[in-house]
């Protein structure tokens, strides 16, 4: 039996499902004493340092915990369930963590983009059971901001390499804790999961040991989701977003079992979009809830969700928070949401008063989740203009002309699903989304969407070089060459296919084999 401490946020939900799926029992804390008669506890941890430690305390967890933690009994802390182990976090300065391993955790301080996010590998620097059937070159899952910085360097246990080298696993006696996440680290990450619940105390030295790692560029499936016209709920695409083909919707698959194909053929990462979320409430649309809550039980990488996430009141007046809607898909599954039409208008919203107000979804549900777990879906379309001085937009030269032959065009947002052209450009909508607290752009081109033409690299180095928070390249991929193109002409850090992933026409795997040769990727062990 493996115990859980579950202080309430974050997604604890895909912890539970990779420990059950390895067989194992697990036991959600729900007092104090659960703590103190824990045989081995995981302590898994997504969100900010100051709230957790906010929660820890005020459940009256601090001492039992710190208790524990000396007692000699194994323990796994993953994420922020290292940095909680440290005296003290940039994240929230005055705010006191368990201090159980003299040291700080900082914020990365680099010229690559922050959160580090995505698959990168580790430099093992001592023998430990938790290495028990890795080779040592495997990649694990990465997804934060800060990193820590022991007083004493006998427990770094790992590291890894991101423009800097910093501490990506620690362990003292019983004591593993890691920066990674091996809950969404595929097949390696449940080996070293399993190797924690078996506790075997065989100390191994995996026969690859590197001494600089790289952040592997990942590949993205996305499955837009929405119910037919004959209530069910399809995986469809668009051709420019447009989803209907002889009046219908098209009908490319069933979500959880696409998403489990994926999952297998290679995907570093997952991301469902309830395409008619701007008009339905999440809440009430229990089916979405239901594909996270199947698909995280046995898929095992990172699942971003998007669709809805935005206040609400319903029709008895009854008010909901983005952030309870949030909430609801990081319980069920989720690692990241997706905001979409609600970015938007919160942007356009600052743009007149140039302040924050603190309660738009994206501050309120990075606050509490971290800004790694907040991605902004952008919907934007080319408008054409002929000079740079037209509008009050970004605009970028281009080389595809318009109609007019116009060599000059700047990008619409759209809300809605593109049905709304808005007043904000892209590149100014990723700026303030940034400076809200968001973790990632999603850049969609409502232009390329379904064309199978290849990316807009104008777009993407356009959004790109003016945010320093990762982007997803999207729309437009009909082939490898093209995820090639993009990671080449562009600093994109990952790249999204739909349509050709769907329709068979090539998949994640053989994409992931084309580029191997040129570009740090992921392999499937
Ligand atoms: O606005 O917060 O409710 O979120 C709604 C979400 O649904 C947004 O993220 C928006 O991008 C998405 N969405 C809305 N309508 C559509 C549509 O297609 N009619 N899908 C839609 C957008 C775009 C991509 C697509 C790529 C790759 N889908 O995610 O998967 O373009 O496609 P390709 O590789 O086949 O070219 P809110």
């Amino acid at each position: 039996m493996i115990t859980l401490l579950d202080y309430g946020a974050g997604n604890v939900r895909s912890v539970i499902n990779a420990i059950e799926h390895l067989g194992e029992t697990v036991k959600i804390v729900s007092n104090v004493d659960e703590i103190s008669s824990a045989e081995k506890l995981v302590f898994p941890g997504v969100g900010n340092f100051g709230s957790i430690m906010h929660t820890l305390n005020e459940k009256n967890y601090v001492n039992a915990l710190k208790n524990y933690l000396n007692s000699g009994r194994p323990f796994l802390g993953i994420c922020l369930g290292l940095q909680l182990l440290f005296e003290k976090s940039d994240e929230m300065p005055g705010i006191k963590g368990l201090g159980l391993i003299p040291g700080t955790v900082k914020r990365f301080d680099i010229n690559l983009s922050v959160p580090h996010i995505g698959w990168n590998g580790i430099n093992i620097k001592k023998s430990s059971q938790a290495f028990q059937g890795l080779h040592g070159n495997e990649k694990f899952y990465f997804v934060h901001s800060y990193h820590v910085i022991p007083d004493d360097k006998s427990v770094i246990l790992t590291t890894t390499n991101y423009d800097t080298e910093f501490v990506s696993s620690i362990q003292k006696k019983n004591i593993i804790a890691t920066q990674f996440h091996p809950e969404k680290s595929g097949d390696a990450g449940l080996l070293m999961l399993e190797n924690f619940i078996s506790s075997g105390d065989k100390k191994v030295l995996p026969a690859a040991i590197s001494k600089k790692t790289r952040l592997a560029k990942r590949i993205i499936a996305c499955l837009d989701v929405r119910s037919n016209d004959c209530g069910d709920l399809v995986v469809t695409k668009g051709d420019q977003y447009d989803v209907r083909e002889d009046g219908k919707v098209r009908n490319l698959g069933k979500p959880v079992e696409l998403a489990r194909r994926y999952y297998k053929e290679g995907a570093d990462e997952i991301t469902f979009l309830n395409i008619t979320g701007f008009r339905d409430f999440p809440l009430e649309d229990m089916p979405m809830i239901e594909v996270l809550r199947q698909t995280s039980r046995n898929v095992f990488v990172p699942l971003t969700i998007g669709g809805g996430i935005r206040d609400y009141t319903d029709k008895n007046g009854k008010k909901y928070t983005a952030l309870q809607v949030a909430h609801k898909y990081f319980r069920s599954g989720a690692d990241k949401i997706s905001i979409g039409s609600d970015a938007v208008l919160i942007v356009e919203a600052y743009l007149k008063t140039g302040h924050k107000t603190g309660n738009s979804s994206i501050e309120q549900i990075s606050r509490v989740y971290g800004n790694q777990a907040v991605v902004i879906s952008i919907d934007p379309k080319r408008v054409y203009v002929s000079s740079p001085e037209h509008v009050k937009h970004h605009v970028i030269p281009t080389k595809i002309h318009g109609p007019n032959g116009e060599k000059y065009c700047w990008y619409q947002c759209t809300t809605k699903g593109g049905r709304e052209g808005r007043e904000v450009d892209a590149v100014t909508l990723a700026q303030v989304c940034e400076k809200l607290g968001a973790g990632e752009i999603l850049l969609n081109c409502i232009d390329k969407d379904g064309t199978n033409s290849g990316f807009d690299i104008e777009l993407i180095n356009s959004v790109k070089g003016a945010v320093s928070i990762p982007v997803i390249a999207s729309s437009g991929a009909g082939s490898p060459e093209h995820f090639s193109e993009v990671f080449k002409k562009t600093k994109a850090e990952s790249a999204l296919g739909a349509g050709i992933f769907h329709r068979k026409e090539v998949s994640i795997k053989e994409v992931k084999a084309y580029l191997d040769d040129s570009l740090e990727m992921r392999r499937m062990s």
